[in-house]
């Protein structure tokens, strides 16, 4: 990496500290429950899986890609507001918001094997295929511990103009950490080892006016379908979930 100092005696970034911003094609459009306040976005063996938010209304989903039909679902109790959801193994992975509590279901069943605690907020969860990463709302990422959900270690988010905060759903994609940042239509693409931010994705534009005749809150949802790397996103209460490839910037 180049970098030269100005007459101040300043460091200059270089081109190769710009951070690169992705746009992207739509590959396929899928119909999405336009109910589903969506907070867990997972693509495994063959199906989605999502988890939806609000008070009363929370559930845990299993989706078919092509229909968008819910094929199983569990209701969360009324007190929970469903967030961010991982497939760990054989098992599901739920965050609540602000209840402080995780839980773990059996994944071709849903049933409830376990409840775990955690003391932030829960936003977003992936995994790495050995630590779950969470998110809280804030610049910090956090590593679990899968089998007894301790903190193992966590990660301050930035880029070139500092700390980044309110990372929302999350995904591991191909060594990095994929994070929607909440309220906005970018995705963050996060080295896991550093935190550094090493580029954005700007999915602006990815539902036209007619998909807006009910109103639709943000852009909240990744998938990645590992086996035949496919990259889907979606939002919440949107009609619609997107098959997308990223196209580098010139
Ligand atoms: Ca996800």
């Amino acid at each position: 990496m180049l970098s030269c100092l100005n007459l101040q005696g300043c460091l200059i970034p270089s081109n190769s500290d710009v951070i690169p911003v992705y746009s992207y094609n739509i590959v396929n459009t899928y119909p999405h429950d336009p109910d589903a306040f969506t907070q867990g976005l997972v693509f495994k063996d063959g199906f989605l899986y999502e988890g939806t938010g609000r008070l009363e209304r929370s559930t845990l989903r299993r989706v078919e890609l092509e229909t968008g039909a819910i094929l199983q679902i569990r209701e969360l109790p009324d007190q929970f507001f469903g967030e961010g959801i991982t497939i760990y193994g054989n098992e599901i992975i739920q965050l609540t918001w602000q209840s402080n509590v995780g839980f773990v279901y059996d994944k071709n069943s849903f049933e409830l094997l376990q409840q775990f605690d955690y003391s932030t907020e829960g936003w977003g969860i992936t995994h790495d295929g050995t630590r779950l990463i969470m998110s809280d709302g804030t610049s910090t990422l956090h590593f679990l511990d899968p089998q007894t959900f301790d903190e193992i270690g966590h990660l301050e988010v930035f880029d070139n103009d500092g700390p980044i905060t309110r990372f929302n759903e999350l995904e591991y994609v191909q060594g990095e950490i994929y994070a929607n940042v909440w309220q906005t239509d970018r995705i963050a693409r996060i080295a896991p080892e550093t935190g550094r931010v090493v580029g954005w994705v700007e999915l602006e534009g990815l539902l036209s006016t007619e998909d807006c005749t009910e109103p639709v809150d943000v852009l909240n949802g990744i998938a990645y379908d590992a086996e035949a790397d496919r990259l889907f996103v979606t939002g919440k209460l949107w009609p619609k979930l997107f098959e997308i490839e990223l196209i580098s910037p010139e």
